[in-house]
């Protein structure tokens, strides 16, 4: 971790460096800035550089947006699916395991095992770091010129940045209030760039109109390239429709995934801990067994048709919500140089594979949504099947904005993906985790008690490679997983229990090491001995 901390100071230092930053700029910016061309003066930015405007929705299952194929056919997301006519959907997009990890991800571009200094503390959510050993990179584009927003909800920390990381800040900032913590769509204590008032009415309602007020020129310099990123809490539980759309979908046929109720016996042992979902004595699927008490709600007895019902009533507003931020960018003459992202903290899992949870390595659960558009620069109406983490958007930023990174991320520029998003698939090792509430050195030892559990999933490591997916979690004895998402795309079938496939199963846990050595995974070489491992060692003579 030393070398870890001595890499970050010399980042700081390079930081400080106008003379090398005005080089990087020319070097890695001279693609996108030629890209640019003439247009940019009419289009706000006075110096060339585009905009960047970073939606988070929050615990959204792509099944929710109608532009994704294993979206219920009645929904409507007429907004969402616009923006995705207009730029590239993405279909594997892993930014984090729960709230806080994936934020810590966006915010450093760096895994949460590597990411120093970052603790739960005192009362859920409460939380803290150190802003030295743990910096957030808004504040770079600051130093670079930019003016860095930030709208809507907080889970990383109860210092949320203001004056160091944003130059505008409206922040529902649940660590610092864990009182408010629970009140996701109303009556938000929020923080008004430093003076706190509680906030009534609809909560996805007022962020969108706060950051239409930022688009549209309220506190924002009109000399500055902005980043605004606008983090909504829908649709998080308890998943609360706005009063307009509660019943839009009352007739909506909803069936339940096909392996919503146990037994699994090609999955790890921690899924009869987190199944949500039980067979009520007339034969419905309704909530239970477990509380899924992670998801901030108590939903028992609730029937999963109302529940699916529910949770996409309250997405409508935020589809709303993106469209009038849209036309807020193209009414004010910004939207051809401004780079649009859309995404979601996680998944959310829906039913499958017994889940109404996040934290688990399937795609139900921990794949996010994602778009990305910018009208003019890039394909429009695309698809990129290629798997994306978190590090790979913030290096993409830095890419578009031409500043250099500051320190190693773990991600890479995406702009030549964004240009040709149907080129062939790469063989990228493509990494993800849940470290439950543990970051950076904190993550080792790795514990052996039930303290390797957070909502009742034990910590675990995971890599997309082609068309494969390898999961391990860290218990002692557990088995592994593999699963081939072109043949298998609702990871049903475990391959890593087949004899035909030992060897892709050592190929996958080599290149899972290596890719946790290369990041700075303290626990790489003290991850817990698998059931296959086990199983091989005793059959050696
Ligand atoms: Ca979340």
């Amino acid at each position: 971790m030393v070398a870890t901390f001595m890499r970050r100071h010399r980042a700081v230092a390079l930081w400080q460096c106008p003379g090398g930053a005005i080089l990087a700029l020319v070097a890695i910016g001279a693609a996108w800035l030629m890209a640019a061309g003439d247009a940019d003066a009419a289009q706000g930015a006075r110096d060339g550089r585009p905009n960047i405007l970073l939606i988070f929705a929050d615990d959204q299952s792509p099944r929710t947006l109608g532009c994704y194929p294993q979206s219920w056919s009645w929904v409507r997301t007429p907004q969402i699916d616009r923006l995705a006519r207009e730029g590239i959907r993405f279909s594997h997009c892993y930014l984090g395991s729960w709230c806080m990890p994936s934020r810590a991800s966006i915010l450093t571009g760096r895994y949460p095992h590597a990411i120093e200094s970052m603790r739960m503390m005192g009362e859920y959510p409460g939380s803290t770091y150190d802003p030295e050993k743990c910096p957030f990179w808004p504040r770079v584009f600051r130093q670079h010129g930019y003016q860095t927003a930030q709208i809507g909800k907080w889970h990383t920390g109860t210092d949320a940045g203001f004056g160091r990381d944003w130059d505008y800040q409206i922040v529902w900032n649940r660590p610092k209030h864990p009182e408010n913590a629970g009140a996701y769509y109303t009556e938000q204590i929020v923080e008004w760039n430093g003076q706190e008032r509680t906030v009534s009415g609809y909560s996805t309602d007022n962020y969108t109109q706060w950051a239409c007020d930022y688009i549209r020129g309220q506190g924002r310099d009109p000399n500055k390239p902005w980043f605004l990123w606008l983090c909504y809490g829908a649709i998080h539980g308890p998943s609360t429709p706005a009063p307009r759309h509660k019943g839009q979908y009352a007739a909506a046929p909803v069936e339940p995934p096909v392996d919503i109720l146990p037994p699994r016996p090609e999955k790890p042992a921690y899924l009869e801990r987190t199944q949500a979902w039980r067979r009520s004595p007339d034969g419905e699927i309704v909530a239970g067994r477990t509380l899924a008490r992670f998801g901030d709600e108590n939903r028992q007895g609730m029937s999963y048709a109302a529940w699916v019902r529910m949770v996409n009533e309250c997405n409508l507003a935020l589809d709303e919500g993106v469209g009038r931020v849209m036309e807020a960018l193209r009414d004010s003459g910004q939207l051809e140089n401004t780079l649009v992202v859309y995404t979601a903290d996680q998944g959310f899992g829906m039913g499958e594979h017994g889940f109404r949870h996040k934290l688990a390595p399937y795609e139900a659960t921990y794949n996010s949504p994602l778009i990305i558009a910018w009208a003019g620069r890039l394909p429009q109406g695309r698809v990129c099947t290629q798997p994306v983490c978190a590090g790979d958007l913030v290096a993409t930023f830095f890419a578009v904005a031409g500043i250099p990174l500051p320190w190693e991320m773990h991600g890479r520029d995406l702009s030549s993906l964004l240009a040709d998003p149907q080129r062939p698939q790469e063989a990228r090792v493509l990494l993800f985790e849940d470290m439950g509430q543990a970051y950076g050195s904190d993550t080792y030892p790795i514990p052996t008690d039930e303290t390797l559990y957070h909502g009742d999933v034990p910590r675990w490591v995971a890599i997309r490679y082609g068309k494969y997916k390898y999961i391990r979690t860290l218990v002692a004895g557990e088995m592994e997983e593999i699963y081939d998402l072109e043949a298998d795309p609702e990871e049903l079938v475990n391959l890593a229990l087949r004899p035909e496939h030992q060897g892709l199963l050592a190929d996958l846990r080599a290149k899972t090491v290596a890719e946790l050595k290369r990041t700075q995974a303290p626990f790489a070489d003290s991850l817990p001995p698998t059931r296959q491992m086990q199983a091989a060692a005793a059959s050696r003579p």
